[in-house]
């Protein structure tokens, strides 16, 4: 049998699809399924895969070497945040040892012995940022506008205020001037609600550059015209008179802009991702429980939009045909409350799964690391207490012990429940460094599960 998975890995910015895809072609490169524990019962071997080109032009190879030696310096280094869509390709055979279907008895009965095949497992990586305009493919400047302000008013009141005061200020300013002022005001607004934690906000894939430019500056940068090509605006007074004036001008250049951008970079990267008949979409539930409930309700709808974006492309015999969830970075977590991330993971995405219509059965949630970096400690401190022992993110001291949040059963539910609460702080961590050999295993958590639920419909 020859199976093509493509596999769709969904994320916000910063969830770890990178990592993970590096740490998913080292082991299928270098391993095969050698230091999977979960594969062993099933009686499933998986050859060392080959690394072959995309043939999609518009996708770069995946710099998997560079990531692997950036993870094998001293210091060694996390990969970078993805700019620019990138895939590869990897091909293995299997063997099937426990096969029990009809036909692997017969086959075993005359004497064919056991059931084997070849799988190319199709992998593509993006900005998770790109995946945040996906919903906009089907609407107009004038429903984004209104959702975008309600977004606005609804999370951060001041700055959506302080923007509707900078509409109607504008008057009859030249509309070149008037888009320069609310460019300011909506970046403000942008840098409040990335203070609390936030995602949804658009248009993310032409402010990616101006989020890297807002990291590295203590004052607020203005964003170019290739940053922020639009801004939402109230919907336009019915009165004819008002047809030619300035804003009224401002808004047709907007709506242009927001077409432009919904034809040359959404629809594109759209038609790009529905190839994926699997998709394993990673959550960061530890960033979401310690940014609050603003963050909790943001990351539920964008996953459910993203999720619905890909779903228009659903076919009889074609779009998503599997589908995991899984819950990132579990080595920020203490050992005994890790396993509540899938708990909690599965309450975030009710609202997503409810998207995955067309007869695909109920994706489970899984929770693991791609790469451990954090050994599990104990330290007494009055009561013995559970610690992580790694080396801080940014900072060069270490390996040192952190107390870390706890993981809770189920979201909190109270008002307390806001950014910076001390109940729920995760501290990040820098990679480890690690083995210099090649074919080496490599330290994860869960990762054979999450491999195994990949590549199990093969099987
Ligand atoms: N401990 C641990 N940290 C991880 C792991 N995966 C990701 N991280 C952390 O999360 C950060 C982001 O990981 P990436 O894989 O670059 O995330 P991404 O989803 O590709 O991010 P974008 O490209 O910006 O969308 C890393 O720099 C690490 O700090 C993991 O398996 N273990
Ligand atoms: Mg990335």
């Amino acid at each position: 049998m020859r199976h093509n998975i493509h596999l769709g890995v969904t994320g916000l910015r910063q969830t770890g699809k990178t990592v993970f895809l590096t740490s998913l072609i080292y082991q299928l490169s270098e391993l095969g399924s050698k230091g999977l524990a979960h594969f062993e019962p099933s009686g499933v071997t998986l050859r060392a895969a080959s690394i072959e080109h995309s043939r999609d032009p518009n996708k770069e190879r995946f710099p998997y070497m560079g990531f692997l030696k950036g993870l094998r310096e001293k210091p060694p280094r996390w990969p970078a945040p993805t700019n620019r869509e990138s895939g590869l390709v990897l091909r293995f055979f299997y063997e099937n040892h426990g096969a029990r279907g009809k036909v692997d008895k017969v086959r075993n009965w005359v004497g064919l012995g056991k059931a084997q095949g070849s799988i190319a497992l199709h992998l593509h990586d993006y900005p998770g940022e790109y995946l945040l305009d996906a919903g906009m493919h089907d609407m107009t400047f004038e429903e984004w506008s209104s959702e975008t302000m309600d977004r606005m008013a609804n999370y951060c009141p001041d700055e959506a205020a302080e923007y509707r005061k900078t509409v109607e200020e504008a008057g009859n300013r030249a509309a070149a001037n008037m888009f320069r002022s609310l460019r300011t005001a909506y970046a403000r607004y942008a840098q409040a609600a990335r203070r609390q934690g936030l995602e949804f906000i658009q248009p993310a894939m032409t402010l990616i550059s101006w989020n890297e430019r807002c990291d590295s500056s203590d004052q607020l940068p203005e964003p170019t015209e290739e940053e922020l090509p639009f801004v939402p605006l109230p919907s336009s007074p019915d009165s004819e008179d008002e047809s030619d004036s300035e804003i009224e001008q401002l808004r047709k250049q907007l709506t242009a802009s927001f077409d432009k951008h919904k034809k040359r970079r959404v629809k594109p990267f759209l038609k790009r991702i529905r190839k994926c008949n699997n998709q394993l979409v990673l959550v960061d539930v530890l960033r979401v429980l310690q940014n609050g409930k603003h963050a909790y309700n943001d990351t539920r709808q964008c996953i459910a939009e993203i999720l619905k974006a890909y779903h228009t492309a659903w076919k009889p015999f074609g779009g998503i045909n599997r589908a995991l969830f899984a819950a990132t970075k579990a080595d920020h977590a203490t050992k005994n409350s890790r396993s509540n991330m899938s708990k909690l993971l599965d309450a975030l995405v009710t609202k997503a799964k409810g998207q995955l219509k067309g007869g695909i059965r109920t994706p489970e949630s899984e929770w693991f690391t791609s790469i451990r970096v954090t050994k599990d400690a104990k330290e007494r401190d009055g009561e013995q207490r559970e610690v992580l022992n790694g080396t801080e993110k940014g900072r060069s001291e270490g390996p040192l012990n952190y107390l870390c949040g706890k993981v809770p059963p189920e979201w909190p539910n109270d008002e307390d429940w806001v950014f910076g609460n001390p109940a729920y702080v995760f501290t990040e961590f820098e990679p480890t460094q690690l083995p210099t050999i090649d074919g080496s295993l490599w330290p994860h958590v869960n990762l054979d599960r999450v491999i195994w639920k990949i590549l199990e419909g093969c099987f």
